[in-house]
C-alpha cells in the first residue's frame, strides 16, 4: 500500500471532482464550502457549509476544501460544530436575522460566539475569517447593512478586550449574498500569523468615518506556516488606494488597481515564488457580463497554473465592482 502523504492546504473542487477527493482524504478534511448549486456530498467530519452566491462560468457549483497533513477531529461546543488538527481550528456559524433585530445585534451576537468558542478550545488566534451576508449594500435603520455589521464585529472585539492593531487581527473577506442569513466561517490557530498590511493602503482599522461609524477590522493579508506549508492569506483586495475606492464605474481599471494591490503584498513575501507556489484565488465579481475581461486580466497576472474562481455577488462598497481574496501555499523550508 502506498503511504499517502497529506498536505496542509486548500483546493478549489468543482462537483465532479470533490468526491474522488473527499474519499482521498479521508480523515483529513478540516472544512467544506460549496457555492451555488447544492449537491449532496459524502460525509466529512463537520457538515459542509453552503453559500448562496452563483458561481460564473461553465460550473454549477464550486467547493472550498480544507485539508490537514494532520489527522482532524470534530468538536462541538455550545451548537458550535468545528474541526481541529492540532494546529488549527475551522468551525462556521450561521445565524438567521430574526423580525426587528438588526445586522449590528448579529454581527455582534456573532463574534462573541467565535472568540468563546476558539478561547473554550484554545486555539485563540483568529487567522482567517470569511462573512457572507444579503442585501450588503441595503438601508437598514438608516445605515448600509455591511456599516452595521462593522459596528457588531468591533463591540465584539472591544467587549472581549482584543486589541485591534495588526496584531491578533484576521485576514478577512466580506460578501453579499444572495439568501441565507449571516454567515461566518474562520480558521483559528494554536499560534498567531504575521500581519502583512499593504503601504499603498490606509490599514483597514484606520479607515476614517466616512466609511461608516466602526471601521472593518482585518489585516490586508496573514502569514502563518502551517503544518509544513508557508500559508498566505490575502484578505478581500478591492481597487482601494489609502482609504478611498478608486476608477468610479470602470471594471477593468478597478480590476488593474485591484492586482496591483495584490501584487503589492506579495512582493512583501520572503518566500513568494510564482513558479514554485501554489495560488488560489476567489474573485467576487459585481456584474455578470464583466466576467471574461476580468478572467483576461486575472490569467494575465497570474497564469493558468493558478486556479481561480469567479464568484457573482455584492461587494462590501456600492462602488466596488470587484474584489479578490486569494491564497498562497509554498513547501516550508
Ligand atoms: C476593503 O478593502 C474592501 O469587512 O471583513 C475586504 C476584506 C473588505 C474584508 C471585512 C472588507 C472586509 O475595505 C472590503
Amino acid at each position: 500500500m502506498p503511504i499517502s502523504s497529506k498536505q496542509f492546504g486548500l483546493a478549489y473542487l468543482d462537483a465532479g471532482e470533490i468526491g474522488a477527493y473527499l474519499e482521498r482524504n479521508s480523515g483529513h478534511v478540516l472544512s467544506v464550502i460549496g457555492f451555488g448549486r447544492e449537491v449532496t456530498l459524502p460525509a466529512t467530519a463537520c457538515a459542509p457549509l453552503w453559500v448562496d452566491i452563483p458561481v460564473l462560468g461553465d460550473k454549477q457549483s464550486s467547493f472550498e476544501v480544507w485539508t490537514s497533513n494532520d489527522p482532524v477531529a470534530a468538536c462541538e461546543h455550545k451548537g458550535i460544530c468545528g474541526t481541529v488538527d492540532g494546529k488549527v481550528l475551522f468551525a462556521s456559524l450561521t445565524l438567521p436575522q430574526r423580525a426587528g433585530e438588526t445586522l449590528e445585534s448579529l454581527a455582534s451576537q456573532a463574534y462573541m460566539r467565535i472568540f468563546e468558542f476558539i478561547d473554550h478550545f484554545d486555539y485563540c488566534n483568529l487567522l482567517r475569517v470569511w462573512h457572507y451576508f444579503p442585501q450588503i449594500n441595503d438601508d437598514e435603520n438608516g445605515l448600509e447593512r455591511y456599516r452595521g455589521f462593522n459596528i457588531g464585529r468591533h463591540a465584539a472585539f472591544v467587549a472581549n478586550g482584543r486589541s485591534i492593531g495588526e496584531e491578533n487581527v484576521p485576514a478577512a473577506s466580506a460578501l453579499g449574498s444572495n439568501s441565507g442569513s449571516l454567515t461566518i466561517y474562520f480558521m483559528a490557530g494554536k499560534h498567531p500569523g504575521r500581519a502583512v498590511e499593504n503601504p499603498r493602503q490606509v490599514s483597514a482599522f484606520y479607515y476614517p468615518d466616512q466609511f461608516g461609524p466602526k471601521s472593518p477590522i482585518f489585516v490586508r493579508a496573514l502569514s502563518v506556516t502551517l503544518g509544513g506549508q508557508d500559508c498566505f492569506f490575502i484578505s478581500g483586495t478591492a481597487s482601494i488606494v489609502g482609504y478611498e475606492t478608486l476608477h468610479l464605474g470602470d471594471t477593468e481599471k478597478q480590476t488593474a488597481e485591484t492586482l496591483l494591490n495584490i501584487r503589492t503584498l506579495l512582493q512583501q513575501l520572503p518566500h513568494y515564488d510564482p513558479a514554485q507556489g501554489r495560488m488560489l484565488l476567489k474573485v467576487y465579481v459585481r456584474h455578470e457580463h464583466d466576467l471574461a475581461m476580468v478572467q483576461d486580466k486575472v490569467n494575465a497576472e497570474f497564469g493558468a497554473s493558478c486556479k481561480a474562481v469567479y464568484l457573482h455577488s455584492n461587494i462590501c462598497r456600492s462602488d466596488l465592482l470587484l474584489e479578490i481574496e486569494g491564497a498562497y501555499f509554498n513547501d516550508a523550508r
